[in-house]
C-alpha cells in the first residue's frame, strides 16, 4: 500500500462523493481523509476518516494538514455557475480565497507533494471558438464562476512556475452522475432530467432544446482525474488546466434517449437565466493535449450512460 495521505475538500459534493471512494480503493481507506463543510453520505462517513472542515478557515486547515501529514490535496469545494450568479461577490470570495489558502499551504508545508483543483469549461465565453474549442483560445468568460476559474488557473500556473508547486487541473465539462444530485450548476439539467423522468415522467428544462454543451459521465471524470494525478510530472505540458471533452449533447438528445426507456416521458422547455450561461460555453472541446500527455480516453457514451443512470436511480428510489 502506498504511503500517500490524501485530503479531500468537498467530499460530500458531486465529484467528491465518488472520488473519495475511488481514492480509498486505490490508497487504502485509512489514508484518505474526507472533509466537507456539510455532512457526507453514509458510505463516505463510515468508509474511512471523515471530518467537518471549512476550507475558508486557513488555521484549522493547516493544523489538520500538519497533524495528518497530508501529501496530496484534492480541493473540490466550489460555488457553481448558477448559484454564483445569485451572490457574485460571495461566490468570488469562496472560490478564490479557498484556492489561494490551499496554494499557500502547499507552498509552506514541505510534505504536500501534489494538489488537484478542478477548473471548468466555464473559463470560455461567447467570443471563444464554439466547436472543438482548443486548449489555448480566446478566454473572456461572462460569469462570475468562469472569471474565478480562469483566475484560479492563472494562480495555479503562477504557483507552479514561481514556487514549483505540483498543482494539476482539468476543465471539467458538465458531469453526469446518479449518486449525489448536482448543485447549482448550468449543466445540472442533464442530471435532473433523469431523476424527474423516473419520479414524475415529466421535466421542465431550464435550457433551450437545441443548446449543445459537452458532457462526461462521472466514471470517466474520476478515471481522468486519477490518471492525471498518477502521471509523472515531466510528462505534463500544461500547468494551468487541461481541456477534457466528452460528448456534446443538447437537452433534446437526453430527452429522446430517455424516451426510448420511458415512452410516457414528457418535457417542456422554459429557459431561465442559465440559458445565457449555457449559450456562452463551448459546444465541444478539443482535448488532444490531454490524450497525448496523460492518456485521457473517455468511454461512456449517451446510450450507455442513460441505461446506467436510469438503472441506478431506480435502485436508489426503491431504498
Ligand atoms: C456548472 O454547470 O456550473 C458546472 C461546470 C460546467 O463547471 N457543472
Amino acid at each position: 500500500m502506498r504511503k500517500d495521505k490524501i485530503l479531500i475538500i468537498g467530499a460530500a459534493g458531486q465529484i467528491g462523493s465518488e472520488l473519495t471512494i475511488a481514492l480509498r480503493k486505490q490508497y487504502g481507506a485509512a489514508q484518505v481523509f474526507a472533509t466537507d463543510i456539510k455532512m457526507a453520505g453514509d458510505d463516505i462517513v463510515q468508509g474511512g476518516p471523515f471530518q467537518i472542515l471549512d476550507v475558508m478557515n486557513d488555521k484549522m486547515l493547516i493544523h489538520f494538514i500538519i497533524r495528518h501529514k497530508i501529501t496530496q490535496i484534492y480541493h473540490l469545494a466550489a460555488v457553481l455557475s448558477g448559484n454564483a450568479e445569485k451572490l457574485p461577490i460571495q461566490a468570488w470570495n469562496i472560490n478564490m480565497d479557498s484556492l489561494l489558502n490551499i496554494l499557500e499551504i502547499a507552498r509552506m508545508v514541505d510534505h504536500i507533494k501534489k494538489v488537484f483543483w478542478p477548473s471548468s469549461i466555464a473559463v470560455f465565453g461567447p467570443t471563444t471558438q464554439k466547436k472543438n474549442t482548443p486548449q489555448l483560445s480566446v478566454m473572456e468568460p461572462t460569469t462570475v464562476y468562469g472569471i474565478a476559474k480562469l483566475a484560479g488557473e492563472r494562480w495555479c500556473e503562477y504557483y507552479h512556475h514561481k514556487y514549483g508547486i505540483d498543482v494539476r487541473s482539468v476543465r471539467y465539462p458538465g458531469l453526469i452522475s446518479y449518486k449525489t444530485e448536482a448543485g447549482g450548476g448550468t449543466t445540472d439539467y442533464a442530471v435532473e432530467i433523469y431523476f424527474e423522468a423516473l419520479q414524475e415522467e415529466y421535466y421542465e428544462c431550464f435550457i433551450k432544446k437545441d443548446t449543445a454543451m459537452p458532457f462526461l459521465f462521472m466514471s470517466d471524470a474520476i478515471d481522468a482525474t486519477l490518471k492525471l494525478m498518477e502521471t509523472p510530472e515531466h510528462q505534463l505540458s500544461i500547468h494551468s488546466s487541461y481541456n477534457i471533452g466528452g460528448y456534446s449533447h443538447t437537452p433534446e438528445d437526453f430527452y429522446n434517449n430517455i424516451k426510448k426507456h420511458i415512452p410516457s416521458f414528457r418535457i417542456d422547455y422554459n429557459p431561465d437565466f442559465r440559458q445565457a450561461i449555457a449559450a456562452s460555453w463551448p459546444d465541444s472541446i478539443d482535448d488532444q493535449l490531454s490524450r497525448r500527455d496523460w492518456g485521457y480516453d473517455p468511454k461512456c457514451k449517451l446510450e450507455e450512460m442513460t441505461k446506467i443512470m436510469l438503472r441506478q436511480i431506480k435502485k436508489q428510489l426503491k431504498q
